[in-house]
């Protein structure tokens, strides 16, 4: 098995001015190829052979053998949160829809509120990692998670909706050590569309991943 680094689905300058072009060009091509290759590296050295994606992967963590439990932890959760992280923003962000915010004000009150936390949440997190909007799917309702370094929500009962990341190599460059206004910029860039389909597919009943894992 051989996990491949996505494309963006956008320019690299797309992003600007919130994410510059080498910004962005440096967190795609240099960090998520590395744990790309990191994570390639350890399954073929550990001779691990599987055709699950790698949120299934991460959804099965615990039962990993040994030898690459942590590596899918790190490599691979990197690789997930990033591919994710690519896939929500965009260039056109648009507010999210009637029916989104439907969801949003059922969990949170309203959407300022959401914001709100996720900043609070995001900037309370000790260290590097990641701050998620995302799917419970024990409870049956959104909910927000701070996770270190490159845990996912996955391995947590939790389907990732919107990812910021909170690594420094996210947002050092133009924001310096300043994580609470990267994390207010880089809330208008979000694709609510995307998230909103990544949610309509969570909430179906019997979706295939669910099945396939017996949960
Ligand atoms: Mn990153």
């Amino acid at each position: 098995m051989t996990f491949a680094l996505p494309p963006l689905p956008y320019p690299s300058s797309a992003l600007e001015p919130v994410i510059s072009r080498e910004a962005l060009e440096l967190h795609h091509d240099q960090h998520h190829q590395g744990y790309v290759n990191k994570l390639n590296e350890a399954l073929k050295e550990a001779g691990f052979e599987s055709d699950d994606t790698i949120e299934q992967l991460l959804r099965r963590l615990d039962s990993l053998p040994g030898t690459i439990r942590k590596d899918v932890r790190n490599f691979g959760g990197g690789h997930a949160n990033h591919s994710l992280l690519w896939e929500t923003m965009s260039p056109s962000a648009a507010k999210p829809s009637e029916k989104m915010l439907t969801h949003i004000n059922q969990q949170f009150g309203s959407l300022s509120t959401l914001r709100h936390r996720f900043g609070e949440e995001g900037e309370a997190l000790f260290g590097s990692g990641w701050i998620f909007l995302a799917w419970d799917d024990g409870a049956s309702r959104l909910a927000l998670s701070a996770l270190p370094n490159q845990d996912s929500p996955l391995s947590h009962g939790m389907t990732p909706l919107l990812p910021c990341d909170l690594w420094e190599h996210a947002h050092y460059l133009q924001y310096r050590n300043k994580r609470a206004d990267w994390i207010r910029d880089w809330w208008s860039l979000i694709n609510w569309k995307h998230v909103e389909t990544q949610l309509e597919k969570v909430r179906a009943p019997g979706r295939a991943d669910t099945r396939a894992m017996g949960r």
